[in-house]
């Protein structure tokens, strides 16, 4: 009796004694991702005409990052590398997705949530998917495989791609939801289907009119890239959309709540077609765009008030980040533009999504766990590409060699422990990379897009460009010809972690 008493109570002894950051610890973590949402869209990054309450609050009680990147430009290959832990530039086939693509991470392979979830989580991904689904000509009208629960995630309930992308329905568990069978779901990105209206034959009929592309299939009276056929009791309201993300991420945590969870919720806002529910219309002079940053911040509210009505709010880690870069005209003429005012969608930084420049890949990044990490302000770089070995580091957990080859282990910056987290980071938009290092940034020789749209370009000369961007943040001087050496130092780095198939120790 007294043995059995004793054997766990020395276990205890012993973890207790062991430094804390070796413990595997579990909380549960939540990464909230938004679309195309900018350095400057939220007021705790400096925003003043659109005021996000409830990302203020994680930034007061958690810590701000101001050196947090994603990986890429645009949205699909950002979820590839924060997902996979690998540069997404490694990889053939991970640019923007089309709705109906194959799924591009391989069954099986070492994710984020496969991590956790070997280590004992219940995940989730509730939201924007836009990294493909099944293997090849997908039929909607069948379950769906392979999909997220392949590479980690025990429950799904996504969008395929994005919203301006068919199809136009939600897919929970690898089924289209409310699909009647006898009014099956057809997509095509090549051939419209005959006698369908589209934005170009019905333009007059749309609720927002399209400026560039978007002009395929109309569902819910805007037009979309790609046809669809079928599927109408399915398709989605525009409007409905974030009560119903936001109304299934609840619920997840609501069923997890006694046990540790992962819930990845990538809302669609604030991508186009930008189509808040009427009760944020107005909320801002900005129009569509700046109604849809309150609706994402009301978002981020659901999921906060959750986790304190269910007393998970102490242990559980809140991140806050975003795909890519802002935008104003991405395909729809939706006031984006005219109505900007003063506001700064990217913050100090210049350009936006599709960009080299830092607009692209520097995101808000806030990160909040009450039991562990102390509120304040860090200027540590940290990659979305380095969750997975960040968190398998938290929770405990190995990695293979071949694993997330390019994730490094920041927890100590993660947690506020320390300031430095990485020495530099790779940036990417298409076919360009660029990197940071300490202060500096070199870009090769390339057009960089060098807007929020419409589009305007910025040539880069040979060497390329190289700029401080401690004294220069809009990466205005350029001085590749001042510090030559610094240009070429940035430049081998840049090839060194080019030529090699992985950079994780
Ligand atoms: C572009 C679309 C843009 C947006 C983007 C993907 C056109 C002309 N432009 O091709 O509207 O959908 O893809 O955005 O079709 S992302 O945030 O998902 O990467
Ligand atoms: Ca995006």
């Amino acid at each position: 009796m007294h043995k059995l008493i004793c054997a766990p109570l020395f276990a205890c002894f012993v973890v207790a004694c062991a430094a804390p950051s070796a413990v595997a610890e579990k909380p549960n973590i939540v990464i909230i991702y938004a679309d195309d949402i900018g350095y400057g869209d939220l007021s705790c990054y400096g925003a003043t005409a659109v005021r996000t309450p409830n990302c203020d609050r994680l930034a007061n009680e958690g810590i701000k990052f101001t050196g947090g990147y994603c990986t890429a430009a645009t949205c699909t290959p950002s979820r590839y590398s924060l997902l996979t832990g690998e540069y997404n530039w490694r990889k053939r086939g991970t640019g923007i997705a089309s709705g109906n693509a194959k799924m591009i991470i391989k069954p099986g392979r070492t994710t984020l949530a496969s991590v956790l979830r070997d280590a004992g989580y219940k995940t989730a991904v509730v939201g924007k998917w836009h990294l493909g689904l099944g293997a090849g000509n997908v039929d909607w009208n069948k379950p769906i495989s392979p999909g997220p629960r392949d590479i980690g995630f025990d429950y799904s309930y996504i969008m395929a791609a994005t919203g301006d992308r068919v199809p136009c329905v939600y897919v929970e568990q690898g089924k289209v939801v409310g699909l009647d069978p006898d009014d099956p779901l057809y997509t095509s990105y090549r051939k419209p289907f005959p006698g369908q209206p589209t934005g170009k034959s019905h333009r007059d009929t749309l609720k927002m009119d399209w400026s560039h592309g978007h002009n395929a299939t109309i569902i819910n009276g805007i037009s979309r890239i790609g046809h669809q056929k079928g599927g109408v009791a399915a398709s989605w309201v525009d409007e409905d959309m974030a009560d119903e993300f936001a109304g299934q991420a609840v619920k997840f945590i609501e069923r997890n709540k006694d046990r540790p969870f992962f819930l990845f919720f990538a809302t669609h806002d604030v991508h186009v077609p930008r189509v808040p529910h009427p009760r944020f219309v107005g909320k801002t002079k900005m129009g569509p765009r700046g109604d849809a940053i309150v609706q994402f911040d009301w978002q981020v509210g659901q999921i906060l008030k959750t986790l304190d009505r269910l007393g998970l709010t102490d242990n559980t880690l809140v991140l806050v980040s975003s795909d890519n870069g802002p935008v104003l005209d991405d395909g729809y003429k939706d006031q984006a533009v005219t109505h900007l005012g003063q506001h700064k969608p990217a913050g100090p930084w210049r350009a936006g999504k599709y960009s080299v420049f830092e607009g692209g890949t520097r995101m808000p990044f806030i990160v909040r766990w009450p039991a562990r990490i102390k509120p304040g302000e860090s200027e540590a770089i940290i990659s979305q590409v380095d969750f997975t070995a960040t968190f398998a580091a938290l929770t405990g957990q190995a990695l293979a060699d071949g694993d997330a080859p390019d994730s490094l282990n920041v927890l100590p910056a993660l947690l506020g422990e320390s300031d430095k987290g990485r020495d530099h980071v790779v940036q990417n938009a298409g076919g360009l990379t660029a990197i940071r290092m300490g202060d500096w940034k070199y870009i090769p020789p390339g057009n960089v897009r060098d807007n929020l749209g419409p589009w305007a370009r910025a040539k880069i000369e040979a060497p390329g460009h190289l700029y401080n961007l401690k004294a220069d943040p809009n990466e205005r001087n350029n001085l590749a010809a001042k510090h030559p050496e610094k240009l070429a130092e940035l430049r081998a780095k840049l090839e060194e972690v080019k030529a090699a198939s992985k950079t994780r120790p």
